[in-house]
């Protein structure tokens, strides 16, 4: 996201638990995350660190990551969606993205 990278900034990596219900009692707004299968699809990847999802913290909903992308294969994952969890959504469609500092 353009935004973050101007600021120093990357998109957020969700590496705990914890970190997530930090991030969502701040800010409380379905936001993306540098989650993305977009390289290789079913292949999670943290786009931010280079780190895979697989072995990590990993709070899909059930059901998800479902690739059910109307014009594509849902290849960005956002948060918190639905049960609280994660969802892949399709990259392009508009929601807001919290940064974090990754010096
Ligand atoms: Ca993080
Ligand atoms: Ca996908
Ligand atoms: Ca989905």
């Amino acid at each position: 996201m353009i935004f973050c990278y101007n600021n120093y900034m990357k998109l957020v990596s969700l590496e705990s638990y914890d970190e997530e219900q930090k991030i969502v009692s701040a800010w409380n707004v379905n936001s993306w995350s540098s989650l993305t299968d977009q390289q290789d699809e079913g292949n999670w990847i943290w786009e931010t660190t280079g780190a895979p999802m697989i072995p990590g913290y990993v709070n899909w909903n059930s059901g998800e990551p479902s690739g059910a992308g109307l014009f594509g294969e849902e290849d960005c994952m956002a948060f918190p969606e639905f049960e609280g969890g994660w969802n892949d959504v399709d990259c392009y469609v508009e929601k807001a993205g919290i940064c974090e500092l990754h010096p």
